[in-house]
């Protein structure tokens, strides 16, 4: 095999943000830019020991715009920085959580996920790429910086020559490895299989195949994304569910125009079916546009993500791979404290991290948390290092199956309503206000730190204000420190405004305002959480004086 060394010159916008580096297309597209990312991948990994001798990286993306192209020049890079073999998914898809998956199954060095989740596609659209490390996880932030200052300095990449690669067959290619008398293997695996083999060691498939078998109606949109296969497999193969339980669920290049992100906004179509009066489904189920995100529905009901960790924590050992219990919780810190109040009840630690997946790694490698959990429908266990959409999709259908043989059909809304009888409600919305210009949104968040004194003390009406900083966090089990996570305004009765700007856009800036209530009074919990927080929206609106600074009137996204 010849390898070529390609000079380059850095670009300055390599910055991995919350989850892997995202772009548009077009900007992927430009000469060199994959290739020097990819690089500074490399060169970070060959900068601690260099790579073990057999080190082999799973490749897989989310199927959208650019994915094919890019795995033909990542395969070839690896080929040339040493790795004897490459795991591909086949046609170059895999899940977030079907990565982290075959990371830790093949004890694979390491993996690249191709994709840019939920944001959009197609060629005008987003694409992105992240490196996951040997226990299936998004690399620590120590390891992206690391990537950043190198893709600032670059000056060649190695690259193999070999001819193009198919990678919609099954099977294994070998090439004569750069060392001779050695072989580089690419190997196109089946995507799906492995990952359903999984969640069958989890969950009781049994119990779940009788709830649909009886009469129990669900729908699950794939939303045009990297699910759709998954699902028929799981939900249709092996859970007997009837074909038309599936919807959108053939993935395509820009997600059938749509954005594949599983929310109220956006996951409309599914919505509509799950609101339809008394002829909504008893469940319905959305992921994103690698598979690691869920929306879970009920009968004309919304969970919020925040709610669904705390139930999931709170059932766990309806579940058979958790009914042993679970160690601990973890929560990202603009998730709800719904998580919290369960975890004080079973007795077990429920920790608090910065926004995005990396952060709970360590924790889980440590044996410290079972379940973690996002406000933005990142929900996941230790089975992974990477959150998981049909994971949490499976885990409720296990919920409901097992209190349906117990109780009768029992709905998704009574779950709640007992769930938040017993614990109270933490009522949670999240406000987003999608690409702002930059210094408007910068401005609003300058403007509201310039007030972090004034502010302590201070009433709005009933709510006063206890304190109000900046979230950092110290890393227990590494010792490192994250600051500048989050901006806080917290209120004397455990109320919390958090401001905080996105780390995945790629247009501007996307401002997000977190808002939390909690509401003993079981008469008040059947409100919309909306009408329950008005108050604090105000209150947000006030603080950040938002509209006044973006002219924005309205959110972008309201969840
Ligand atoms: C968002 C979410 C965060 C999540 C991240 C990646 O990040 O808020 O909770 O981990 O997306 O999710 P940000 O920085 O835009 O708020 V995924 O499904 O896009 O990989
Ligand atoms: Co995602």
């Amino acid at each position: 095999m010849k390898i070529q060394t390609i000079q380059t010159t850095p670009f300055d916008d390599q910055k991995p943000g919350t989850s892997g580096l995202r772009k548009k297309v077009k900007v992927f597209q430009q000469p060199h830019y994959l290739e020097n990312f990819v690089q500074s991948i490399f060169d970070t990994l060959l900068d601690d020991d260099g790579l073990p001798s057999g080190a082999v990286l799973t490749i897989g993306g989310d199927g959208r715009y650019h994915n094919r192209d890019a795995i033909q020049t990542i395969i070839k890079m690896a080929a040339a920085n040493g790795f004897t073999r490459v795991l591909v998914g086949q046609a170059g898809i895999l899940s977030t959580p079907a990565v982290s998956h075959l990371i830790r199954k093949y004890k694979t060095f390491g993996g690249m996920v191709l994709s840019a989740s939920h944001n959009q596609g197609g060629v005008n659209g987003d694409f992105g790429i992240k490196y996951n490390i040997s226990n299936g996880g998004p690399a620590p932030e120590k390891i992206t910086d690391t990537i950043f200052a190198k893709s600032k300095v670059i000056a060649i990449y190695k690259i193999a020559e070999l001819p193009k690669i198919d990678i919609d067959t099954v099977g294994e290619i070998a090439f004569d490895g750069v060392i001779q008398n050695t072989k580089f293997v690419v190997q196109v695996i089946n995507a799906v299989d492995d990952y359903a083999d999984l969640m069958q060691t989890l969950f009781d498939f049994p119990a779940i195949k009788s709830l649909l078998a009886s009469g129990f109606k669900m729908k699950f949109d794939a939303m045009h994304a990297v699910t759709g296969p998954y699902a028929q497999e799981i939900f249709v193969n092996r859970l007997g569910a009837p074909a038309n339980s599936l919807m959108n669920c053939i993935p395509s290049e820009d997600f059938g125009g749509g954005h594949p992100d599983p929310n109220l906004t956006y996951a409309e179509d599914l919505v509509n079916i799950m609101f339809a009066g008394e002829a909504a489904l008893d469940f319905g189920a959305a992921s994103d546009g690698d598979g690691d995100r869920n929306m879970i529905l009920g009968k004309n009901f919304f969970v919020t993500p925040s709610d669904s960790l705390a139930v999931l924590a709170a059932n766990a050992t309806l579940v058979p791979a958790y009914k042993q219990g679970i160690a601990g919780v973890a929560r990202s810190m603009p998730t709800s404290g719904a998580a919290d109040r369960v975890a004080a009840k079973l007795n077990i630690p429920c920790y608090e991290t910065p926004t995005g997946w990396k952060f709970f790694g360590n924790l889980m490698d440590a044996g410290k948390v079972t379940l973690c959990g996002e406000e933005s429908f990142g929900t996941s266990s230790s089975h992974v290092r990477e959150k998981d959409g049909l994971w949490a999709v499976l885990f409720w259908l296990n919920i409901l199956a097992q209190k349906n043989v117990e109780n009768g059909i029992v709905s998704v809304e009574k779950i709640l309503m007992s769930h938040w009888l017993e614990y109270g409600r933490n009522v949670y919305s999240r406000h987003d206000y999608e690409a702002i210009p930059t210094e408007a949104a910068n401005l609003v968040i300058a403007h509201i730190k310039a007030q972090f004194t004034s502010l302590v003390g201070q009433s709005f009406g009933t709510y006063i204000v206890k304190t109000c900083d900046d979230f950092s966090y110290h890393d227990p089990i590494d010792g490192s420190i994250s600051h500048n996570q989050g901006t806080r305004i917290l209120f004397e009765d455990g109320s919390r405004i958090i401001f905080r700007l996105s780390g995945t856009g790629t247009e501007g800036a996307t401002l997000r305002i977190y808002l939390e209530a909690f509401e003993p009074d079981s008469t008040k919990h059947h409100l919309d959480a909306q009408v329950a927080l008005a108050k604090m929206i105000d209150i947000a609106l006030q603080i950040s004086q938002l509209k006044e600074r973006t002219g924005r009137l309205a959110p972008t996204v309201i969840t």
